[in-house]
């Protein structure tokens, strides 16, 4: 674990759209869009509309999340503060640090999520109980007061 934890934050993350009559192109630059070196890829899809993925935290890992087709609903959670994100547009993603607990539901008929990742997959890294998430970040936080 790194030393200087603090709570975690998400923000939204806008990239370039060039649109002509023959339709949309966005494109993402590692340096220019991406506040991290993107050392993996992954994709959701084929996901059925009731089904909820997350429900987890990361301890290191920070991610930028798409809809790259259809939409979901990504509820985020500092340990502290609760808010909920709609994604459906290609072009907009939400940046997610590490210490964010995040549940994704309501997926739309065909939805693709993308999600570009700091590190390699490490089971290792994952808050998958919530109790221990909410115990990391409350001692994180006594600490840093
Ligand atoms: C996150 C949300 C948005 C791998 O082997 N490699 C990988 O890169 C990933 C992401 C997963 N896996 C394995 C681990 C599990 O056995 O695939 C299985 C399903 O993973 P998980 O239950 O974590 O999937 P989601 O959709 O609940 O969560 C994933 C990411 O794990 C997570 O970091 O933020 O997507």
């Amino acid at each position: 674990m790194s030393k200087n934890i603090k709570n975690g934050f998400v923000r939204e993350i806008e990239l370039p759209q060039i649109s002509d009559p023959r339709g949309d192109l966005t494109f993402i630059e590692g340096e220019k869009h991406i506040p991290f070196d993107i050392a993996r890829v992954y994709y959701l899809y084929n996901v059925p509309v009731n089904s909820e993925r997350g429900g987890h935290a990361h301890k290191e890992l920070e991610q930028i999340v798409f809809a790259l087709s259809g939409s979901f609903r990504m509820k985020v959670d500092d340990g502290q503060n609760k808010s909920e994100y709609w994604l459906r547009d290609p072009r907009r993603g939400l940046y997610v640090s590490r210490l964010v607990w995040r549940e994704m539901d309501c997926f739309s008929q065909g939805a693709v999520c993308m999600v570009l990742a700091s590190h390699p997959y490490d089971e290792a890294d994952y808050y998958r109980n919530y109790n221990d998430f909410i115990t990391q970040v409350t001692s994180a936080n006594k600490k840093s007061t």
